[in-house]
């Protein structure tokens, strides 16, 4: 088969629950290689739209509101406006950062629930569920925690199961409970009308489309097949106040809202559409951005995420009118936390008091240190640990000393021996134009890891390409030959500065900050891009710099972090302050 050719790309990052901070698990999994990706397609000079947004209702969002003793719309405006501040100040590039609460969500999520219910793929039952008579209320998700039926978990919500991941209905969950502030009263079943996706009639358009996705991650692969084999109709729809309201001329829908799990996602239309408003001024500005067969549509989750992204929402599209379907779906494991007292890995929780929020991290450190270390650690094909000794390992022993004391060695000695110049190429040997010769492979080896979604071996690349440099001018020795043969010195660091030149290109997707001051070194321009595309600056990084070219004097990209002061914060991390 021909390979698909692509006009544009859309690319989605989950929308975290605007109900807390987001922390570093949440950046390792489906944001920093989602946004190295974007950057990198930008840069190309392609087409590409990167949409995001908070992801405001649901129990996680009323749950804190009760726990918090504050309103859902207080809840979600506060973490709602932070979160967007705290990716923003890590460059998180999104072009658009929206929310499920805009009236115009409403209205997406509407048309979509009618258009699966006019065509047949909803229907309606009645079913048991946990129910207060103590509060007069309904006990969806996690208002209810009890002992799961298949791993017999203490902490098992009402239909699933953390711990072992089973998903059951709601009466075989075992000595349930209330699990809400002001009750912890044993609930009784009662019946409720509901409305259910009907997944099953989708079965074999699901499986001939992961079929024809051999090339997704093998993890996102196998969750996905294990639930195609096994679809059932899924409750769309709850008893709650807070979401969407179901578009049906039904009494029994008054009380109730759509469920979290099926609105979130058509997050992403919404939030296109309103980009499209917004930055086009024109509300049909989304379409071909989900309806055009040229669209290369790439969603990035974690892994517990998967489900929902790799089934359920491509279901809920093809039953749409000519909607694309994902790609990809890029999910990623986990990044646990290393535990310094013990020794051991453990998973980040909020009880447990040893995450670190976003926030909090970028009052200690720059964002390209948090985006490199990130990145060069993340949990791709398993999970990762954020560790501070190897944070500071890696750092100290990757960036900085690798290629940030090259660029910076290379540009000291340019400058101060050659008028702030970049010198002849003079007569170039073997070893100068080995190291000319790799540049352009390398960037095209980077590219293709990128291209690959494997951002640490991509980034690996980066590093080498720094290590192949370092050797190169140790071995030249530009201090020495300075003093008696400057023709020869001139040489070698016009390679240096050609390698400078391609080491700000490849950065930037990585750590932008670092590539932008580069760029203003070397005088050159990193074009943009965006969704309309533009000229291909990723390759430009082949180019090489005219003899001539005036550099500016350099300054320090990657500043060394001090043993110290990481002992320091690692300590206050141990004490639960990093959240
Ligand atoms: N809010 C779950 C999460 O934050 C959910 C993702 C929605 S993606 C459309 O992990
Ligand atoms: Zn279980």
């Amino acid at each position: 088969m021909p390979e698909k050719t692509f006009e544009r790309t859309l690319v989605t990052s989950a929308l975290p629950y605007a109900n807390g901070y987001i922390h570093l698990g949440h950046i390792a999994g489906a944001y920093l290689p989602a946004d190295i990706f974007v950057r990198y397609k930008r840069q190309k000079g392609e087409k590409v739209l990167y949409v995001g947004g908070s992801d405001e209702h649901g129990v996680p969002v009323t749950l804190t509101a009760l726990r918090e003793g504050i309103t859902p719309k207080e809840v979600i405006d506060r973490y709602h406006t932070a979160n967007a501040e705290a990716f923003k100040r890590l460059g998180i590039s999104y072009d658009i950062y929206g929310r499920t609460s805009w009236p115009l969500h409403a209205d997406t999520t509407q048309a979509f629930f009618t258009r699966l219910n006019d065509t047949g793929y909803i229907h309606e039952d009645e079913m048991e569920l946990w129910y207060s008579e103590h509060l007069e209320r309904f006990l969806p998700d996690r208002y209810v925690s009890g002992t799961c039926p298949k791993c017999g978990y203490t902490g098992a919500n009402g239909d699933e199961c953390e711990s072992c991941g089973a998903q059951y209905s709601p009466h075989d969950l075992v000595s349930p409970r209330a699990n809400i502030p002001g009750d912890d009263s044993s609930p009784v079943l009662r019946k409720s009308k509901h409305w259910f996706l009907d997944l099953p009639k989708f079965k074999d358009r699901l499986k001939a489309y992961l079929d024809s996705h051999p090339e997704w991650r093998a993890n996102v692969r196998g969750i996905a097949y294990g639930w195609v084999e096994d679809l059932r109709s899924r409750c769309i729809t709850r008893d709650t106040d807070w979401g969407v309201t179901i578009p049906l001329d039904d009494p029994e829908a008054e009380g109730k809202r759509i469920y979290v799990w099926f609105d979130a996602p058509i997050g992403y239309v919404t939030n296109t559409r309103q980009w499209g408003l917004d930055v086009k001024g024109d509300d049909a500005a989304w379409e071909p951005w989900w309806k055009d067969e040229a669209t290369r549509l790439i969603h990035f989750i974690g892994k517990d995420n998967v489900p929902f992204h790799a089934i359920i929402f491509p279901a809920v599209l093809a039953g749409q009118d000519g909607f694309v379907l994902a790609d990809n779906v890029v999910g990623n494991e986990y990044l646990n936390i290393f535990n310094r007292k013990t020794g051991k890995e453990e998973k980040g929780s909020k009880s447990k008091g040893n995450m670190i929020s976003v926030k909090w991290m970028l009052e200690h450190f720059a964002p390209d240190i948090i985006r490199y270390y990130l990145c060069a650690n993340a949990p791709e094909s398993r999970d990762a640990a954020f560790d501070w000794d190897d944070l500071l390992k890696r750092y100290n022993g990757e960036i900085c000393d690798v290629v940030g004391n090259f660029i910076h060695r290379s540009l000291t000695m340019t400058v101060k021996n050659f008028d702030g110049q970049v010198p002849e190429a003079g007569n170039l040997d073997e070893e100068d134009r080995a190291l000319l010769d790799y540049l352009p492979t390398q960037i095209d080896a980077i590219g293709g890891a990128l291209e690959d979604f494997r951002f640490r071996l991509a980034l690996e690349r980066v590093i080498d390409l720094g290590r192949r440099a370092n050797v190169y001018f140790d071995a030249r020795q530009p201090w020495v030959t300075r003093k008696t043969d400057l023709a020869r010195t001139g040489s070698t660091l016009y390679a240096c500065c050609q390698v400078v030149h391609a080491l700000c290109h490849v950065l930037a997707p990585f750590t932008p900050d670092a590539a932008r001051t580069l760029s203003a070194i070397l005088g050159i321009h990193l074009p943009e891009g965006g969704p309309d595309g533009g000229v291909d600056g990723w390759n430009a990084g082949k180019n090489l710099l005219s003899p001539g070219a005036p550099l500016r004097k350099p300054t320090v990209l990657f500043p060394k972090l001090d043993k110290d002061r990481i002992a320091e914060l690692a300590e206050a991390h141990q004490r639960g302050e990093a959240f």
